[in-house]
């Protein structure tokens, strides 16, 4: 069962995804994640890659999309996937219903928080994409390309929203409490 962890940059998803695949055994799949990985080894998508991450701009869809069906492909259908940071744009929604077929995402997380909560948390993690200038255009990219997910999600009747403004425990527990549901209903 895949659950797609969507919000801006900031919103916790990485946190939120990696706290409940160690407690709960799921599998949490972070793009961002995969990326520094490729770039921490220096692999051509790597450098590719790192380009447009320390603009604050999304790596190119194509690269995206290869990148996650390899890894969908060996991951066990039965297992709960926490798909973080991925779909980012329309097409990478679409591309992602094509290569595991329609109706295999059974929910859509969405972690919201205002934005000064946002700029606040992202300034002070540390991360060499986390300075003011690439954190106001990450945040702008959002808005343009990413935000739009919500409404198609929501329109598929797939979208859960969590007020991602509290304390990490607490958004967790919601979290945690929604996919077990979800995965009650389903079997
Ligand atoms: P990501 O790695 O996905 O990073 P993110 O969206 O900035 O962070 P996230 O929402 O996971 O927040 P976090 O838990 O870290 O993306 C990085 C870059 O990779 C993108 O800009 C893009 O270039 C590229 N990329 C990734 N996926 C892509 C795709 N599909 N297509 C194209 N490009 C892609 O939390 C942030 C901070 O807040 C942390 O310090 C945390 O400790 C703190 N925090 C979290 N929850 C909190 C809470 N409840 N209260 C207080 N602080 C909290």
């Amino acid at each position: 069962m895949i659950v797609v962890l969507l919000g801006p940059p900031g919103a916790g998803k990485g946190t939120q995804g990696s706290l409940a695949a160690a407690s709960q055994g799921w599998i949490h799949l972070s793009t961002g994640d995969l990326l520094r990985e490729e770039v921490a080894r220096e692999t051509p998508l790597g450098r590719e890659a790192r380009t447009y991450m320390d603009r604050g701009d999304l790596v190119p869809d194509a690269l995206m999309v290869d990148m996650v069906a390899r890894r969908l492909r060996e991951i066990p259908q039965d297992q709960v996937l926490l798909l973080d940071g991925f779909p980012r744009t329309l097409a990478q929604a679409e591309a992602l219903e094509k290569a595991i077929g329609g109706g295999a995402v059974a929910l859509a997380l969405y972690f919201h928080a205002p934005e000064t909560v946002l700029t606040a948390r992202l300034m002070g993690r540390g991360r060499s994409d986390d300075s003011r200038e690439v954190v106001e255009r990450r945040l702008a990219v959002y808005r343009e390309t990413t935000e739009p997910l919500v409404a198609w999600y929501r329109d598929r009747g797939l979208l859960r929203e969590i007020d991602a403004d509290r304390p990490v425990s607490a958004i967790q527990e919601e979290m945690i409490e929604i996919v077990r549901n979800m995965l009650a209903a389903q079997t």
